[in-house]
């Protein structure tokens, strides 16, 4: 046995040696590895310039010449970044490799979003859909009263519209006139996408999105499931009371007492954020808060501009830096009349240094305003973290990223506004309104939980097939109801693409980031108040003009992605976890008054 052991292996070792010394030979060392990352880092970072700006001229002028340069750049960016991933993955044994090697060397197989496999024409064929797609979107029109209407006018009448006959239309036609079309072309993104992540050493692309968070994608998709078991009792007494409400405004007809709520009635053209139907809700007595937002932005002739230069003096009030120049010249702060324009707001980091700008449709409104600080935020991030290597130029994980902004409008309370002047100093409503304070946030930062968990199941369930194309539109539908406990205002068939209604889906931005953002800025906002000495309730706080919290924030914008986000989490909370016990702790004395309110009800749909 022994002989025939050493016999095989002597036979082995005779045949593999030549092959294993020329494999010696070929073994990449770790300075092999840092050469590459070091070249691989500076051809991206330099290739990144040139695509931003073309993808940048194509957000804000949608032509077939602009999505055409937009695809041209896009083509020659995916297929670079395969080619590292493809590399970075031949190093990743190398003996010796430090941690912040290995790290890079991850970060770089997992930077796509969409890749493409290598086969010729693939690359390009992937950017020619996914323009097309965030095209149609940008220029996608709804119906209102049978007259055509833009993606900007329909989002904001779904706010204020309470006529359910004409909800419907703009949602049924919305849904019908953008997502319907796009299905055929997401279809064929999808499977050059999961080619593409095959070739990269992944099941599929949702799998490769997963593998973004430091931990195994298996655990993470676990942690997301978590964190909603965390908010979920929170959520069903919202849905619960605001099902109460809508049936009391609309009739049983419109809104039965039991069962899902109408999509269409809750203000917003995806039933992602209630806030804009507090009027409906608002609790008797504690209901009237005395001020609206978009009533004193209008009253005080705040415009577009002024109203971005307010969300700047937030952050200049922590310390940072005034926005270059640049960022007003170069920015969209509203929606160019004359030609088409992708309107969902976004930041930019055109250069990674300095050029950074938001893109948006504003309009002269609360939503807007918080929009305004989200934006801010990613630009703020952006500039604090570009002292890092070019593979760390990201936030800690993409959550981190959304969080930054919302965080900050999180302190935009009464108090804040009567010292920028908004509101008069004698109309802070009283402690008597705090219940309906807190309802008017749950309506947007609670309402939003389910939405910002579903967005990505769907997603994942088409990338990994167990929602084939044939059923796009049962599994969109059907995911809804079960964690939103929403229903279309009309039956749906697989001609329908309502998920292609929604920007993130044709825009191909993963959305888990906004479920951990929503959990997120609440820790971070709680971890603030208590740098500041917060003692009052915690929704009254503001953080306003803190240089101390300004610092300690600073410090861990500008690690980047430098380091896996549990040591940024640690340097501004001094956690190491995601989690939604800072939002249930927030709203825990709403949460006891909706229970009392929902008494005797059969809640859950
Ligand atoms: O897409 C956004 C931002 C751009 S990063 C405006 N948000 C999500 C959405 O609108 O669906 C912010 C909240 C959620
Ligand atoms: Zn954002």
């Amino acid at each position: 046995m022994k002989i025939a052991i050493s016999l095989a292996a002597l036979a082995a070792a005779l045949v593999a040696s030549p092959v294993m010394a020329q494999q010696q030979a070929n073994t990449p060392t770790a300075a092999d590895a840092e050469a590459f990352l070091t070249k691989a880092e500076q051809s991206l970072f330099d290739q990144s310039i040139v695509s931003g700006r073309a993808a940048w001229i194509n957000a804000t002028y949608i032509t077939d010449d602009t999505d055409a340069i937009a695809s041209y750049f896009g083509a020659i960016d995916t297929k670079q970044r395969v080619d590292y991933a493809l590399e970075a993955a031949k190093f990743a044994t190398a003996p010796g490799l430090t941690p912040e090697t290995k790290r890079r060397l991850t970060l770089l197989r997992t930077a796509l979003t969409l890749p493409a496999p290598t086969t010729p024409g693939a690359a390009e064929q992937l950017n020619d859909l996914a323009t097309k797609l965030q095209s149609a979107y940008g220029k996608g029109k709804g119906t209102l009263k049978g007259q055509p209407i833009n993606g900007s006018d329909i989002e904001e009448q779904m706010g204020i519209n309470r006529n359910p006959e004409e909800l419907k239309e703009m949602w049924v036609s919305w849904h019908d006139n953008v997502g319907a079309p796009m299905r055929q072309d997401y279809a064929k993104l999808v499977s050059i996408a999961n080619a593409g992540s095959k070739e990269l050493g992944f099941a599929d692309t949702g799998a490769m999105w997963r593998s973004k968070y430091d931990m195994p994608a298996d655990d993470f998709a676990k942690l997301t499931d978590k964190i909603w078991a965390e908010v979920k009792p929170l959520y069903d007494e919202l849905h619960c009371y605001t099902r109460t409400k809508l049936n009391e405004k609309y009739g049983d007809a419109v809104q039965p007492k039991t069962g899902p709520i109408r999509a269409d009635l809750l203000g917003n053209m995806w039933a992602q954020e209630w806030g804009n139907i507090y009027d409906i809700v608002a609790p008797a007595g504690a209901g009237d808060l005395g001020y609206d937002v978009t009533d004193l932005l209008k009253a005080k002739n705040y415009d577009p501009v002024k109203m971005v230069k307010a969300g700047e003096g937030f952050y200049s009030s922590l310390g940072f830096d005034p926005l270059p120049a640049t960022f007003w010249e170069r920015s969209q702060i509203v929606k160019p009349r004359d030609r088409e324009v992708v309107c969902h707001a976004s930041a930019w980091d055109i250069d990674n240094k300095n050029d950074i700008r938001i893109k948006m449709c504003t309009k002269v409104n609360g939503d807007d305003f918080v929009t305004i600080h989200h934006e801010l935020g990613h630009n703020y991030y952006q500039r604090a973290y570009q002292v890092q290597k070019p593979l760390y130029l990201d936030g800690a994980n993409d959550g981190f990223h959304e969080a930054i902004g919302d965080f900050i409008a999180l302190s935009i309370t009464p108090d804040y506004l009567v010292k920028i002047g908004l509101l008069d100093a004698g109309k802070v409503p009283g402690a008597d309104k705090d219940l309906g304070l807190l309802l008017r946030q749950a309506m947007d930062k609670v309402a939003f939980l389910p939405f910002g968990l579903l967005i990505d199941k769907w997603r994942w369930g088409v990338f990994d097939g167990s929602i084939p194309e044939s059923q796009y539109e049962k599994g969109w539908t059907d995911l809804r109801l079960k964690y939103q406990g929403i229903v279309p205002p009309v039956a749906r068939d697989e001609s329908k693409f309502d998920a292609g209604g929604k920007y993130h889906i044709p825009g191909n931005t993963p959305y888990t980031r906004y479920f951990l953002a929503r959990v997120l800025q609440f820790q971070f906002y709680e971890a603030a108040c208590r740098q500041a000495g917060w003692k009052g309730p915690l929704h009254r706080c503001s953080f306003y003009g803190d240089k101390a919290v300004g610092e300690k924030l600073n410090a861990m914008l500008k690690m980047g992605a430098s380091k896996p986000w549990p040591d940024a989490l640690a340097a501004f909370t001094g956690s190491r976890t995601m989690s939604g016990k800072a939002l249930v702790n927030y709203f825990a004395p709403l949460q006891k008054w909706l229970v009392q309110q929902n008494k005797g009800k059969s809640c859950g749909w």
